[in-house]
C-alpha cells in the first residue's frame, strides 16, 4: 500500500508567532503530543510534522518545497524577497517597520534622513525605502536591540518593529512613519502536493 504523503509546516520555534501559529492548528483540529526539545512535532491524527525553526529560516524552507506551508510574518517575507502564495492572514504579529529618531533630534521628516546612520536589522528594506525616497544614508546593519544604537552614537535614526510603542518611549525614540505594515500570514510552498488540498479543507481554507 502507498504510504500517504506526509506534509510539513514551518512555525516559529519561540517567538512572538509561536503561540498564536499552535493555536491556529489546534483549532483546525489538530492534535500533538508534547515532543521534548524535538524540532520535529508529529500530528496525532493527520500526516503532518510541524518544523520548529527561527522565523527567518521559514521563507527559505518554504520556497524550496521542504516545508509545504509556513505562519511567518509579513515583515520577514519582504526583507527576503521571497512572495510566495498567501493562504491566510491571521490576527497575530501585527507589526510596523518604523523609522524612529530620538526626541531630542533635528531628525523629524523622511528627507531629514539624508546623510544620516540609521541602525537597522532590515536592510533590504530600509534600502528599498531610501531608494524610493531618493535619499542617500548610511545603513547601519544590526541583528537586535536596534533601539540602543542612537544612544551609543552608533546611529541617529533606526527603522525597527514597532507594535506598542513602549521599547522606543523607553530608550526616548519618536516613532516617524512607517515602511511596512505586517502581520503573519499562511503561505504555501511551490511545490505541488496531492495532500496539500486535505489539510487547507481540514483548516477550512479554499
Ligand atoms: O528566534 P527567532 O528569530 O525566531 O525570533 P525573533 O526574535 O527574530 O522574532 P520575534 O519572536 O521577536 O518576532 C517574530 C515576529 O513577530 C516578527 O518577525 C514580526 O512579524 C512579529 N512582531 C510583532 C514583532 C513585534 N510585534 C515586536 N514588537 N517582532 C518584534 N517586535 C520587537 C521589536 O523588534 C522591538 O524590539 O519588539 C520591540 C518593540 O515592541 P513594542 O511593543 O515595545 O513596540
Ligand atoms: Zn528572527
Amino acid at each position: 500500500m502507498k504510504t500517504p504523503e506526509r506534509l510539513r509546516i514551518a512555525v516559529q520555534k519561540s517567538g512572538r508567532l509561536n503561540q498564536g501559529s499552535m493555536d491556529f492548528l489546534v483549532s483546525c483540529g489538530l492534535t500533538f503530543a508534547p515532543n521534548g526539545h524535538s524540532l520535529i512535532l508529529p500530528c496525532q491524527n493527520f500526516d503532518l510534522d510541524v518544523l520548529y525553526l527561527r522565523d527567518d529560516d521559514i521563507p527559505e524552507y518554504v520556497s524550496r518545497g521542504v516545508a509545504d506551508f509556513g505562519i511567518v510574518g509579513q515583515n520577514v517575507l519582504a526583507e527576503k524577497e521571497f512572495e510566495p502564495k498567501i493562504l491566510k492572514k491571521f490576527d497575530f504579529g501585527k507589526c510596523r517597520l518604523m523609522i524612529a529618531a530620538p526626541a531630542d533630534s533635528v531628525i523629524k521628516t523622511s528627507k531629514d534622513l539624508e546623510g544620516e546612520r540609521i541602525a537597522t536589522s532590515y536592510p533590504k528594506l530600509l534600502t528599498d525605502y531610501l531608494k524610493k525616497e531618493k535619499l542617500e544614508a548610511a545603513i547601519i546593519p544590526i541583528s537586535g536591540s536596534v533601539e540602543i544604537t542612537p544612544d551609543l552614537n552608533l546611529a541617529d535614526a533606526i527603522c525597527d518593529i514597532v507594535q506598542t510603542g513602549t521599547t522606543l518611549k523607553a530608550h526616548n525614540l519618536v516613532p516617524l512613519f512607517t515602511i511596512l505594515e505586517s502581520q503573519a500570514v499562511l503561505i504555501e510552498s511551490p511545490i505541488n502536493k496531492q495532500a496539500k488540498a486535505k489539510f487547507l479543507s481540514k483548516c477550512g481554507i479554499n
